[in-house]
């Protein structure tokens, strides 16, 4: 299983904010904004580049939930940013797709 199947499964504590059948979304233990949450589908897709149009509804409803969950933690006014990091150069350390959502600063443009 990976982290966030533990996660899911509530073998591993988190604080969950939100949770449907398909996905949830947790704060990450990891902060790097005030607001840092990663939104996670259940089903095990690894990363955004192996994901099939078979995942598409799945992967839009998750986008589609961000505004809810952004509006649920504070956000959604100040704004925030939605990041998918895949592979090596872009830091991807979990083998388990996942959406972060991150807030409560000014986040500088480009990223680091
Ligand atoms: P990425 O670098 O995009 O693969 O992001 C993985 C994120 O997952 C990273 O920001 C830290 C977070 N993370 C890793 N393990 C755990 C965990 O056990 N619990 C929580 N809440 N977050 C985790």
């Amino acid at each position: 299983m990976t982290i966030f199947e533990k996660i899911a499964a509530r073998e591993i504590p988190a604080k969950i904010v939100h949770e449907t059948d398909e996905f949830f979304a947790f704060h990450d233990v990891n902060p790097q904004a005030p607001t840092h949450v990663l939104i996670v589908p259940k089903r095990v897709i690894p990363r955004i580049a192996e994901a099939s149009a078979a995942d598409s509804e799945l992967l839009g409803r998750m986008l589609v939930a961000s505004r809810e969950i952004a509006q649920k933690l504070g956000v959604a006014e100040s704004g925030y940013r939605l990041v998918i990091n895949n592979g090596p150069d872009a830091g991807e350390s979990v083998p388990h797709l996942h959406m972060h959502l991150l807030g409560g600063r000014h986040l500088a443009w480009p990223p680091g």
